[in-house]
């Protein structure tokens, strides 16, 4: 069998001999209906019947891997692909260092393991729960079909997880299977289990905020995940980090075109003050002070899935040799970090200091700090388009301790720069630093659909090129 071409002939497309795994085809059948229904039920609402133009997965070959074409999102062909398996593949961190990658579950692991998985397939559904009425506000047919692209993508995350639940967890596996479909983001009943995935994403600057930080905090947890020594997680999120990139693409390049968009439009009104916000806003887009504020909520609440700066479970999970770090094979050390060190942020007498803390305990802060760098990079970019236009402003990521729920700094306040705050002033301030009900429903006001063909609104640039090098009157979904 040619493990980079994916079957599509069964009802679930898969690229792992499903056809030869009748327990698992058939435990995957059963779960098919449950997802479709609750796609129908919490996915994009209003556009269930139109046609969008997406890209399906047709290997799992680096160079072209994708197809694109019309698809109704219902008939969209989901399914389970892994990236091809090395042979001889040994783990490469942890106490196991050196061995063989497990092709089975290590019953000493299992429930660890089962828990990654669990927490890991739990986000994707949420992300689409999450965005499920942004269509209707879509400010192009463009933006819509990036959108709707995203979302079936995190579908497919979804049953990347649940293939390994199904196949490798036996009965507790399925019943974590099914439980994926009942949780929803934000019900106060049965939430989902990470803290940004029950938080809404009212507008479209929510959205690519989103897709650029937390999207990207996916990013850093399936390279950390791809390092795993259970192979069949290493490889099913190795393939989940090519979508992935196109998800933070797509909060990349439109956080770009709205500060774009702002910025043309301060230049030729003759408004230098970014802090004009009452003239900026007149021109019908939006201030970079609240582009600001949106980066400072999204960054930070994204801050909070790396979990406690300090953490058995983390230490835990890398000692087994289940989640190592960020590209782990490029790490110059013992790889199993029993006696070094860690510089870690802490909350120590009142001031937040760095203090060194073992190297195996700190693999959260570890992670969070890549995460930081390579959210920069993009600030950077973001930064690169106010100044070309002459704007004398700079988007900054605000300080670790700000505006944080989990780990060391969750009971205190701290100001963008890191300065602690008491709770008066946290009060007073806050308004500075966060979204205010004014900034979100004047945002809200921006948001009215654009669906004519090529046409965007008003709030927004163009992008540079199209999906697929469509030429900009391209028609990416034909509604309903
Ligand atoms: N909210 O030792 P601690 C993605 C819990 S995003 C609520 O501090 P640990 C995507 C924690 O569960 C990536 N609870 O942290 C993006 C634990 O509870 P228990 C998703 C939280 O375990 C966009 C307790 O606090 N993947 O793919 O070292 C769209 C103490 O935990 C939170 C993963 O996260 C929170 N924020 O690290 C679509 C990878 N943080 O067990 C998709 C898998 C912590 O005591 N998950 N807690 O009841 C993990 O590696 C870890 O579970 C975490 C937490 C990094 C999340």
């Amino acid at each position: 069998m040619n493990i980079a071409r994916v079957d599509y002939d069964g009802l679930i497309p898969n690229n792992v001999a499903l056809g030869q795994d009748v327990r698992v085809k058939r435990a995957l059948e059963k779960w098919h209906p449950g997802y479709i229904n609750w796609w129908h039920d919490m996915g994009p609402e209003g556009f269930q019947e139109s046609l969008v133009y997406l890209r399906t997965a047709v290997s799992v070959d680096p160079k072209g891997w994708a197809k694109f074409d019309y698809v109704r999102m219902p008939e969209y062909r989901w399914g389970v692909l892994l990236a091809p398996q090395l042979e001889g593949r040994k783990i490469s961190f942890g106490t196991h260092k050196g061995e063989n990658a497990w092709q089975e579950v290590p019953g000493e692991y299992r429930a660890m393991l089962r828990r990654l998985v669990v927490i890991q397939g739990d986000t994707e559904p949420a992300s689409v729960e999450q965005q499920r009425h942004l269509g209707k506000t879509a400010p192009s047919l463009y933006d819509m079909r990036n959108l709707f692209q995203v979302n079936v993508e995190e579908g497919r995350h979804l049953w990347a997880m649940v293939y390994l639940l199904q196949k490798y967890f036996g009965t507790d596996g399925r019943e974590e299977a099914e439980a994926l479909l009942q949780r929803r983001s934000g019900d106060p009943d049965t939430p989902r289990m990470l803290g940004a995935f029950n938080e809404k994403t009212p507008d479209w600057l929510s959205f690519f905020m989103f897709t650029y930080f937390t999207d990207r905090d996916g990013k850093m947890q399936l390279e950390a995940l791809a390092q795993s020594g259970f192979d069949p997680l290493s490889r099913t999120c190795r393939f989940m980090l090519t979508e992935e990139a196109h998800h933070m693409f797509v909060g990349e390049t439109g956080v770009t075109r709205i500060i774009q968009r702002t910025c043309e439009a301060m230049k030729q009104a003759g408004i230098d003050d970014p802090y004009d916000i009452a003239k900026v806003r007149k021109l019908g887009v939006i201030d970079l002070p609240t582009i600001q504020r949106k980066a400072n909520f999204h960054f930070s609440l994204t801050l909070d899935l790396f979990g406690s700066e300090i953490s058995t479970n983390a230490a835990n999970a890398f000692h087994a040799g289940l989640k190592g770090r960020f590209r782990e094979e490029r790490l110059k050390d013992d790889h199993q970090l029993e006696s070094g060190t860690y510089p870690v942020l802490r909350l120590i007498d009142g001031q937040i200091k760095n203090e060194d803390a073992p190297a195996l305990s700190a693999l959260n802060m570890r992670l969070r700090d890549d995460y930081v760098v390579d959210c920069n990079v993009g600030v950077g970019r973001w930064n690169k388009v106010i100044s070309e236009i002459g704007i004398p402003f700079e988007i900054k990521l605000p300080h670790v301790a700000f505006h944080r729920h989990i780990g060391e700094f969750s009971n205190i306040h701290a100001d963008v720069n890191g300065n602690v705050l008491s709770e008066e002033q946290w009060k007073k301030r806050r308004g500075e630093f966060l979204p205010s009900d004014d900034d979100r429903s004047f945002i809200e006001s921006l948001m009215q659909p654009n669906f004519e063909v090529g046409k965007f609104a008003g709030w927004i640039a163009p992008p540079k090129v199209g999906i697929d090098n469509k030429p900009g009157d391209f028609e990416y979904v034909k509604i309903a």
